[in-house]
């Protein structure tokens, strides 16, 4: 029997962090459909952040993207965060659009633009020393289009001493999260493509290194919740970045293309006691919304995470691993089954309200008049940072 005032404690701790880039204009190689209202500066991309808490209740982090969030003052930036009732989260480091980076940024042959790229990522560290940040996230657009292009494994040798030298920049309190990705910009091959990787390399750097999984990075057809239930066990998971997929990176709302596994992921994360925050996961969003709207399309992404959340903590595990130990296929299935199955949302309605939320945010937000307002008084947003 599942315990029901657990389930709604557990839900009621869970965090979710939001990203800025989200709240900008984005789009396809094809084409950028601007918006009206979006923000034009990072301060305003951050009250959008503080909005979406607002009307959730959990989001109370938002990850900055530099230089796309770049300030004079960052700790005057997470100073505003606070007065809007926010921190800054996670600092992400880009060294993916600057000439200098076609062939490769930390990996590249050129010694002179390795230094460069690895100075961003230093730069990051102390961006993070004046917002208070613990996560730096790096993903790096390094690979090759053709065989032969260059050294697959002088390449490794080359992200190893930079991962090092920005590693051995960390404060006390600071982790990476290193993030991997099957292709994109490369073709041929990417110097980290996948988890294996980029836990290969978190476990040559040391405990401050962990692997961040964006669930939009793989090959279809992946087993995620097998990289999930790996990573926790050997204490390397230090973050996700969601968002759904139906063919390659799309970047689309959490839980929009597949609920069922992302059911299964928050399964491994619920068994492995890794849910709450004290355990150090940052479950982080990242999307792009390029034709729905962006505040309530990321409250949405929220909700759905909570609804994954709240499904797999229904999990009746002593019904399930008895199952399991008794080899009965079947009923271990349906188990699982009967949680996934199980409408969560009156429950997260409940939390909700005893929190002193709206039960319903994305109706909640239409009715506030924050879009109307923004709409009114933000002309000429930015791009995200795609495609600008
Ligand atoms: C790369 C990625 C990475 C970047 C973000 C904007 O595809 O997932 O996390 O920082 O997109
Ligand atoms: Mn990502
Ligand atoms: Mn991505």
């Amino acid at each position: 029997m599942t315990d029901l005032a657990a389930v709604k404690r557990a839900l009621a701790a869970q965090r979710i962090e939001t990203p800025s880039w989200a709240f900008g204009n984005s789009g396809t190689r094809f084409k950028v459909f601007a918006q009206e209202g979006v923000p034009r500066t990072p301060e305003e991309k951050i009250a959008d952040a503080a909005v979406v808490h607002r009307f959730t209740g959990v989001a109370p982090t938002v990850a900055l993207h530099i230089p796309w969030d770049k300030v004079d003052d960052y700790r005057a930036l997470g100073e505003y965060a606070k007065s809007e009732g926010v921190a800054i989260g996670a600092i992400n480091t880009n060294v993916f659009q600057d000439n200098d980076y076609k062939l490769g940024s930390v990996t590249n042959p050129d010694a002179g633009i390795r230094r460069k790229a690895t100075d961003h990522l230093l730069e990051a560290i102390d961006i993070m020393d004046q917002t208070g940040s613990r996560d730096l996230k790096l993903w790096f657009s390094d690979g090759i289009n053709y065989p032969g292009q260059d050294d697959l494994r002088l390449r490794q040798d080359r992200l190893h001493a930079a991962l090092q030298e920005a590693y051995d920049r960390l404060g006390d309190d600071q982790r990476f999260l290193l993030e991997y990705k099957l292709f994109e910009p490369a073709f041929y091959a990417t110097d980290i493509p996948d988890w294996g990787t980029s836990y290969a390399h978190c476990v040559e750097l040391g405990e401050k290194a962990t692997v961040c999984i964006d669930t939009g990075h793989h090959a279809p057809g992946t087993n995620i919740e097998f990289i999930v239930a790996f990573l926790l066990r050997q204490g390397k998971l230090g973050a996700f970045d969601f968002n759904s997929r139906f063919y390659a990176d799309d970047d689309l709302m959490a839980g929009a293309a597949d609920p069922f596994q992302l059911f299964r992921i928050m399964y491994e994360i619920v068994r492995g006691g890794a849910l709450d925050p004290s355990y150090g996961i940052n479950f982080m969003l990242d999307q792009c919304h390029n034709i729905e709207a962006k505040i309530p399309a990321i409250i949405r992404s929220v909700l759905n995470i909570q609804e994954a959340t709240a499904k797999a903590l229904l999990v009746d595990r002593d019904a399930l691993f008895q199952a399991q130990a008794e080899g009965d296929v079947l009923e271990a299935n349906a188990v699982l089954m009967d949680a996934y199955n199980t409408d969560v949302r009156p429950i997260l309605a409940e939390v909700r309200a005893d929190a002193g939320l709206d039960p319903d945010p994305v109706r909640a937000y239409k009715a506030s008049g924050y879009q109307e307002k923004i709409v009114a008084e933000r002309v000429g947003g930015e791009q995200a940072g795609w495609g600008a």
